[in-house]
């Protein structure tokens, strides 16, 4: 398991490399180029800077999260592809510099979404969260304007201000598209990009939408193990892969996932993988938390029993944290807590590592 640390970049991100490279086990960096546009080419001159960059730190940038998809490419419009065109030039243009696995999601207009990006919990730390009824209430440019405004200064990830100019417009277009749609327009895609990122060495990891069930009447596609199954299957190829999100599909109860993570991985279709425990409530409202196992309702010593005992080789990262020690970062990406979570995350990992060097069979586990 390679351990790795979201960054923003040094003109976007409260988080310094110097203080990145101080996180024991850290190995690289997911990187991203934030002020590039969905559906516009990444220049080979601007990747190779951030790599440079990451590696005066003794960092690797294997990872990129996310080249995002055109709006035009999930609606499966005629123009389609001249962003698949850019999309494919940007891989080639990624795989020069060394990148490994690309991130990516295939949510209609909006990314992840939030009741709260600053929810206080009782010890006094804030966290992100999703009150249901807040959000299924309000009007999406609203709960835009919000985002925006609890965002301490920085662009939202998927919530950059050029979505909410076309809104409208893009919610008449999706109006007529169904979850069947949106599977046929992502194999349209897959089957253009995934040939170039195997030629390439690079494997495509699709994230899982956020929170796993449609939103605003949206369709939304990568939200349970069957579903997931059916998009590895679009086009057979190791570079089709998935990023397991624990904190993403675990908003749904159903989702069982260390059973989803060993399984995925056991076919070897997981070359990223994101950890985050969230709090489920009973009435479908979450809130994240920090990775103790017993903060939250994710059981996070499976999940790592799962990725250990599949042999997982891939790269992992700590997802959101909470923002504690009056840390001033984007919502969810602080320097502490997720420097916290890698921490937990090892101790659990290096115990296995120890069991297993013992001989004890440590994934006693009922999953089938
Ligand atoms: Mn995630």
């Amino acid at each position: 398991m390679k351990v790795s640390f979201r960054w923003f970049g040094s003109k976007d991100d409260s988080v310094s490399l110097a203080h990145i490279k101080q996180i024991p086990g850290i190995e690289g960096i997911v990187g991203t180029l934030p002020d590039i546009p969905a559906g516009e080419l990444w220049p080979l001159d601007r990747i190779s800077a951030l790599k440079e960059e990451v590696a005066q730190y003794g960092l690797k940038l294997e990872v990129i999260e996310s080249v995002n998809i055109h709006e035009d490419i999930k609606l499966g419009l005629p123009t389609r592809d001249h962003y698949i065109e850019n999309y494919i030039a940007t891989i080639r243009n990624l795989s020069q510099i060394g990148i490994k696995v690309i991130c990516y999601n295939f949510m209609p207009i909006f990314d992840w979404i939030r009741s709260d990006l600053a929810k206080v919990l009782a010890d006094g730390s804030s966290v992100l969260a999703y009150e249901k009824a807040k959000v299924e209430t309000v009007d999406p440019s609203i709960l835009f304007g919000k985002m925006e405004g609890e965002a301490n200064g920085f662009s939202l990830p998927g919530w950059e201000k050029e979505r909410l100019k076309l809104i409208k417009e893009l919610f008449e277009l999706y109006k007529e598209v169904t979850e069947e749609d949106l599977f046929e327009n992502l194999k349209y895609f897959l089957e253009k990009v995934i040939p170039v990122a195997e030629e390439c060495g690079i494997k495509m990891a699709i994230h899982p939408d956020d929170p796993p069930w449609s939103v605003f009447g949206l369709p939304r596609i990568v939200t349970n193990k069957e579903n997931m199954l059916r998009i590895i299957q679009l086009v057979d190829s190791p570079s089709n892969g998935l990023t397991i999100c624990s904190g993403s599909l675990g908003a749904n109860p159903e989702n069982n996932i260390p059973e989803i993570m060993k399984y995925f991985c056991e076919i070897d279709r997981v070359p990223f993988v994101h950890i985050r425990n969230i709090k489920l409530y009973e009435n479908g409202d979450f809130e994240e938390r920090s990775h103790l196992n017993s903060d939250g309702s994710l059981d996070m010593v499976e999940i790592v029993k799962s990725l250990h005992a599949a042999g997982f080789t891939g790269y992992f990262r700590p997802d959101h944290g909470r923002m504690i020690w009056d840390e001033e970062a984007r919502p969810g990406y602080g320097l502490y807590d997720r420097a916290l979570g890698i921490m937990y995350i090892l101790g659990i990992w290096d115990n296995l590592e120890n069991l297993k060097k013992e001989g004890v069979k440590c994934f006693q586990s009922t999953i089938s």
